[in-house]
């Protein structure tokens, strides 16, 4: 093989393997843990539009409330309902805003999702 072509396509292959959204979930993920502070990471920045998806590895029901459906009317963003050990939560995404949760079941978890109405900054990733 031609040296040239061959040290092109080593470099193709190093710029793909590289590439950041390769290997990157759609999704902004956090994990429910059964210690403080059970939810990582507990606050989170996304820009609107982007989904987040909680996962649940412990051997323990939990669910992923916003703190308005602990309250009349309609203030209820998002409820995960039941979430089974191994089981996922998965939000399309959200209006811009400041959203507080808790787990139902365990009130002393707590997280709080951030959502900007632009693109995300590379400072908050
Ligand atoms: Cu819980």
């Amino acid at each position: 093989m031609n040296p040239r072509l061959l040290i092109a396509l080593l470099l193709i292959l190093g710029l793909f393997s590289a590439w950041p959204t390769a290997a990157t979930p759609p999704y902004t993920a956090i994990i429910i843990e059964s210690g403080s502070p059970y939810f990582v990471p507990k606050s989170v920045t996304v820009s609107t539009g982007s989904p987040i998806q909680w996962e649940n590895p412990t051997a323990t029901e939990h669910t992923v409330t916003h703190t308005g459906c602990l309250e009349d009317g309609d203030h209820c963003a998002f409820d995960s309902g039941l979430m089974l050990p191994n089981g996922t939560f998965t939000l399309p995404g959200l209006a811009p805003g400041r959203y507080p949760y808790l787990c139902r079941i365990h009130p002393i978890m707590r997280g709080v999702i951030t959502v900007t109405d632009g693109p995300q900054l590379p400072s908050q990733l």
